[in-house]
């Protein structure tokens, strides 16, 4: 309780635990594969190193994080649930307990708004956010508002998004014919119903929404609803000086490509995806890297 007091911006458990993830220093790696379902991030954690044990923590508020090696790399993987809340508690208490790059890859399911078949892999090269705009009068209409807002789209970071594409084109099993890299646009909304265009039995004002989305957002391409917000924190995090004492930085470089084999997809192929090799922090100054892998 002392500590809650004593730091009401980054309130931590007296050992030292971010609140919602509930880790301390020590227990996440620099390098993250973040997912949305407990069964992704447990099959995932299945394919990392024997050995050491792994670290796993199921937190109170449904966040699971799992922290091992693949190939000698020390990698975590996080279920961070859904929707742009639970990225921001992600982002943040993650971003908390680390020091040096924090390297992070989302590999989600998404909606399709192009005809890319059932199957495809879909790496976004940017994000917009859809999000309801709830000054709009949705039970009378409004000829003042507009019902849901677009924002300007943020990028993936160039270095991780092309070092995703390129262990991708290298690596990819025979099975994954389509592989979608370039200019793709995604969507992320705050709803999974009104902001993706989906007719319930509320009053959403939403009919149209998806052919606006197809005319006012060249190459769009996917629909799911973490990806803006993490490429937004990545891009907006103002970052620390490193210190010279910093502990678990990134090492200079990750020698191999590890793969990751068996993620279930919505087919029942398996799909292949992979971790890239990717450059260690070089600057003083560390960084947040994000990208995104969307089965479609
Ligand atoms: C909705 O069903 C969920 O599926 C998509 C959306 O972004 C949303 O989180 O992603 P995941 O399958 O990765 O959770």
């Amino acid at each position: 309780m002392k500590d809650r007091v004593q730091n009401a911006n980054f309130p931590k458990t007296e050992d030292g635990r971010v609140y919602h993830l509930g880790i301390r220093a020590g227990e996440v790696a620099n390098r993250i594969i973040t997912v949305g379902s407990m069964s992704r991030a447990e099959s995932i954690g299945k394919m990392l190193d024997a050995s050491p044990k792994l670290f796993s923590l199921y937190s109170e508020r449904g966040f699971l994080t799992i922290t091992g090696c693949y190939k000698s790399v020390p990698v975590s993987i996080v279920c961070i649930g859904m929707g742009a809340p639970n990225v921001d508690f992600f982002i943040r208490e993650i971003r908390e307990c680390l020091s040096g790059d924090m390297l992070v890859i989302r590999l989600g399911s998404c909606g399709c708004l192009t005809d890319l078949p059932v199957g495809s892999l879909v790496l976004p090269a940017s994000s917009v956010a859809c999000t309801r705009n709830v000054d709009f009068d949705f039970v009378s209409g409004d000829p003042w508002e507009v019902p849901y807002r677009l924002s300007k789209p943020v990028s993936a970071d160039p270095d991780l998004h092309s070092a995703l594409r390129d262990a991708l084109e290298i690596t990819r099993p025979p099975s994954l014919k389509n592989l979608v890299v370039s200019n793709a646009v995604n969507a992320s909304t705050d709803s999974f119903y009104s902001s993706q265009g989906r007719q319930t039995s509320f009053q959403d004002h939403n009919a149209s929404l998806i052919d606006h989305l197809k005319a006012a957002v060249s190459g769009i391409t996917t629909l799911e609803m973490e990806t803006f917000w993490i490429f937004h924190l990545a891009a907006s995090w103002r970052g620390v000086k490193q210190s010279s004492s910093a502990v678990n930085p990134p090492p200079a470089t990750v020698p191999v490509v590890p793969a990751f084999s068996g993620i279930p997809s919505r087919t029942s192929e398996n799909v292949e995806v992979l971790l890239p090799s990717l450059v260690g922090n070089t600057s003083s100054r560390p960084v947040i890297r994000a990208a995104a892998a969307q089965m479609v």
